[in-house]
């Protein structure tokens, strides 16, 4: 069966998978998605997710390990609820994870946790990451070692509350697009601990080829959420989802912190609402690692993860590879 037909497991129901190669394995690190009654509304109440667990694998596309419960939400001091999509980084022998939650006044902050494994356990620091905010965290260490937290996610991810760089509790349900440049995915440095922010969150830049940023009406290309970056060739490449579309597209620049070129589309709409995924270099071959809802035959908030193969043009664009 080719790869990307197959989820990775389908024992539980895992989302927003983020993909790194840790001691020669491929690592992923989804979102754990649950049963629940919540009716599905624009603000994700639906996934009411309360635990990571890790998997990995020696192949591409062979069998997955589930190395069982790495975090749950009782553990983390200043969760109320939803823990969703995280990622992990590594740095001076230690394994970092990084997620989203809402905390006690129901505010998405980013949470940093730490363990000496890949597949964890990991222990949670007792508050969120200062000056963290919104949702998708996506960690990237650079070739001279500098570290880098992305993340932002519009709606349910509470971006829109942070517009004017202040945040606006008002602006919750703020769901129109307005006039004008759409809402920027955020990054910072990670200090050296990898648990802190070294200097302030700042705007990542996208624009179009004639050097404008992307406008907010500009759905099919502009940011919602899903941010992930990647290195092919000396280019930085942020990709993210551009959410009510439903598209996975990319962004080129030559800094970790852009401004960003946008360069085309990774994947078109799935099965399911929403799309996020991550793109990893594996024994000399490149892997899309996504979502969708085929295996609750669409059932919105109970996804499965899936891979596949990726090349490059010589003008370093993105396309799925034919023979998969
Ligand atoms: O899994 C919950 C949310 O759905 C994620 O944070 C988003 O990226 C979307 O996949």
């Amino acid at each position: 069966m080719p790869i990307h037909d197959k989820p990775l497991v389908d024992h539980i129901y895992i989302a927003d998978p983020s993909a790194h190669v840790f001691e020669g394995k491929l690592y992923v690190y989804p979102s754990h998605d649950r049963e629940t009654d919540i009716q599905d509304n624009d603000f994700g109440d639906q996934y009411d997710m309360a635990d990571y667990h890790v998997f990995s694998m020696e192949t591409a596309g062979g069998p997955t390990t589930d190395h069982g419960i790495a975090l749950k939400m009782e553990d983390i001091p200043w969760v109320s609820k939803q823990v969703w999509a995280p990622d992990a980084a590594t740095k001076n022998g230690k394994y970092y994870l990084y997620f989203p939650a809402r905390d006690k006044e129901g505010v998405f902050r980013i949470g940093a946790a730490v363990g000496d494994r890949p597949e964890g356990p990991f222990t949670a620091d007792p508050e969120p990451i200062a000056g963290s905010y919104s949702i998708d965290p996506a960690a990237f260490v650079d070739d001279d070692g500098e570290a880098y937290l992305y993340f932002g996610g519009i709606w349910g991810g509470q971006l829109q509350c942070y517009g004017s760089g202040i945040f606006d509790k008002d602006a919750f349900s703020n769901m129109e697009a307005k006039d004008g440049p759409a809402l920027l995915p955020r990054a910072a440095k990670l200090a050296e601990d990898m648990r802190s922010f070294d200097g302030k969150v700042q705007e990542l830049e996208i624009l179009d080829e004639a050097g404008k940023l992307i406008d907010s009406g500009d759905h099919d290309r502009r940011f919602f959420e899903a941010a992930w970056m990647h290195k092919y060739k000396g280019k930085y490449y942020f990709s993210y989802s551009t959410g009510d579309t439903h598209y996975l597209v990319y962004a080129i620049g030559d800094s970790p912190l852009g401004p960003f070129t946008y360069a085309g589309r990774i994947l078109e709409p799935v099965l399911g609402w929403t799309t996020h995924h991550s793109i990893v270099e594996f024994k000399d071959k490149w892997y899309l690692f996504y979502h969708d809802c085929s295996l609750s035959k669409g059932t919105n908030h109970l996804r499965s993860v899936k891979m596949r193969e990726l090349v490059y043009d010589e003008s370093g664009k993105i396309h799925l590879a034919e023979k998969q």
